[in-house]
């Protein structure tokens, strides 16, 4: 694979955020475009793309555990308050839809089981209208059954992903152990080989995950959320492709009935279809666009940087964040020229660029081109005299970019100062009082302080610093690679 990076005037060097091989379509698709009107555009699209969601089904037997499984993706117990209904009798009677906080584009439909005397084989799929779903989920448990690829052949005909997913293997390996020569390894492939027989039959290939619900530790329950994490943003992206096609380039019926399905699905309010179709309109910017648009989007990274004086702890917050121990990483760890990553932040690359005294010692031209190259920054405060913190915020708002204020090391903070004086929340008041004066003083922007320590995750504002970055950086991913994209367009003119 070729890289193309910017290697900076100090020497640094980042590798691309995105690979040339993914951005070969997107420039041919922008050639004719100037590059000051591409980030407006692309924003604007990407904020409607932002709203579109899709509907999966999670389909199977009565009994089989779907409402379960739906359980276990959104975290919760079976008492759990919004918790999907679970039981030994026919449970589920309707279709109903669950939510998760931080999958706001998702929505997981928990539809009742095939073949009860209430849901019979033969009618079970008119009766739940297949056609309403983006994606489906068909579980199974204790062995494959003919309803279960009735179901299969549905979800093929009409060309929707799918994945197949057997559960309760808790219950098969435990029932199994009491063979006399009992391997758990050769038990579960065989249990995959019984799905895989059945579906290459059909020449399909799905993802097969054997879970159980009732321990998710185990099996393959967190490979299943995982390669649905990172899968989702493709189902989504191909969908939206799909649906603005039909709606589009589609003649005026198959416009008519996409339009209108997505609009009574509540997939996208009415206001952004009118939004696409103007687009489209005056600028052209059609499904094959998007859909280039969205491909390059799905490889960008992210770039965030970790600014420090040296021995602030940069190295153990960029660790923290990554969710790693500081042993682990040791000669492996992030630095100027080597990022961490973190599968909690998908296509982040986190920078420790601590020693930036140095860089900005030695020249602040440099310093801000070294500046330049990151689309987010963490600035830690380490000391409150030197002010530099203050320099890199102004640097930063300079560059028309955003950073997030941290001060590190509270818990040592609160020894020494705790020796003199007063609570521990009167201690910590009075550094957020100083830090707002210091902002205001300085006439940077208002924001929060984050008051952390770095090495007890639970402690102080280290909660609230991930939440923080996890809304923002969803809304800086979109801006940067708008910004990113005219200046990839505007090199090749
Ligand atoms: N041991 C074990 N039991 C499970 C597992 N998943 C579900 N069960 C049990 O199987 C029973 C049925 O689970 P549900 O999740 O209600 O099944 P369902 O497919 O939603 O059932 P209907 O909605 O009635 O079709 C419940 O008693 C669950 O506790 C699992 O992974 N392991
Ligand atoms: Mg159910």
């Amino acid at each position: 694979m070729k890289h193309s990076g910017s290697v900076m005037d100090n020497g640094l060097c980042m590798p691309a955020k995105v690979q040339e091989d993914h951005l070969g379509t997107i420039r041919d698709v922008f050639a004719g475009e100037s590059p000051e009107t591409i980030p407006h555009r692309l924003i604007s699209l990407l904020e409607v793309f932002d709203r579109f969601k899709i509907d999966i089904a999670v389909t199977g037997d009565s009994g089989a555990g779907k409402s379960s499984l739906i359980n276990a993706i959104l975290g919760l117990k079976p008492d759990d308050k919004g918790a999907a209904q679970t039981g030994a009798i026919e449970t589920t009677k309707q279709a109903t839809m669950y939510q998760q906080s931080n999958l706001p584009h998702i929505r997981l439909w928990d539809l009742p089981g095939m073949g009860t005397p209430s849901f019979a084989s033969k009618s079970y799929v008119k009766m739940m209208n297949f056609d309403l779903y983006d994606m489906f989920m068909v579980v199974i448990s204790e062995r494959v059954r003919e309803n279960n690829m009735l179901l299969v052949d549905e979800i093929d005909k009409r060309k929707k992903p799918f994945y197949f997913i057997r559960t309760k293997i808790d219950n098969d390996v435990k029932s199994q152990r009491r063979k006399s020569k009992f391997s758990e390894t050769q038990a579960l492939e065989q249990m995959r080989q019984d799905c895989e027989k059945y579906l290459k039959e059909k020449k399909l290939d799905p993802h097969i995950f054997l879970v159980s619900t009732h321990d998710t530790h185990n099996y393959e329950f967190q490979k299943f959320i995982s390669t649905f994490k990172d899968e989702v943003f493709k189902i989504r992206a191909e969908e939206f492709s799909g649906f603005l096609d039909k709606m589009l380039h589609g003649g005026w019926l198959k416009a008519r009935y996409a339009t209108q399905h997505v609009q009574q699905t509540e997939k996208l309010e009415t206001e952004d279809i009118t939004k696409l179709q103007n687009m489209y309109k005056s600028t052209g910017f059609g499904a094959a666009k998007v859909s280039a648009v969205l491909e390059a989007l799905s490889h960008f990274q992210l770039d965030v940087a970790v600014l420090g004086e040296t021995g602030s702890g940069v190295s153990t917050l960029v660790n923290a964040l990554v969710g790693l121990e500081n042993e682990e990483s040791s000669g492996a760890g992030a630095s100027i020229s080597n990022p961490a990553l973190s599968p909690v932040y998908p296509d982040v690359r986190f920078w420790d660029i601590s020693g930036i005294e140095a860089v900005m010692d030695y020249s602040v031209f440099e310093m801000k081109q070294a500046m330049k190259c990151y689309d987010f920054y963490i600035i830690i405060v380490s000391d409150w005299e030197k002010v530099r913190h203050v320099k890199l915020a102004k640097e930063v708002e300079k560059l028309r970019k955003h950073y997030l204020l941290v001060q590190t090391k509270v818990d040592s903070c609160l020894q020494t100062q705790g020796d003199l004086c007063c609570e521990e929340t009167e201690i910590l008041d009075g550094l957020r009082a100083q830090f707002t004066q210091e902002l205001q003083r300085e006439k940077l922007s208002e924001q929060q302080m984050f008051l952390i320590n770095s090495q007890d995750r639970s402690a102080f504002d280290f909660v609230s610093l991930e939440s923080a970055l996890s809304s923002d950086l969803n809304t800086i991913r979109t801006s940067a690679f708008a910004y990113y994209i005219a200046r990839t367009v505007k090199e090749n003119l």
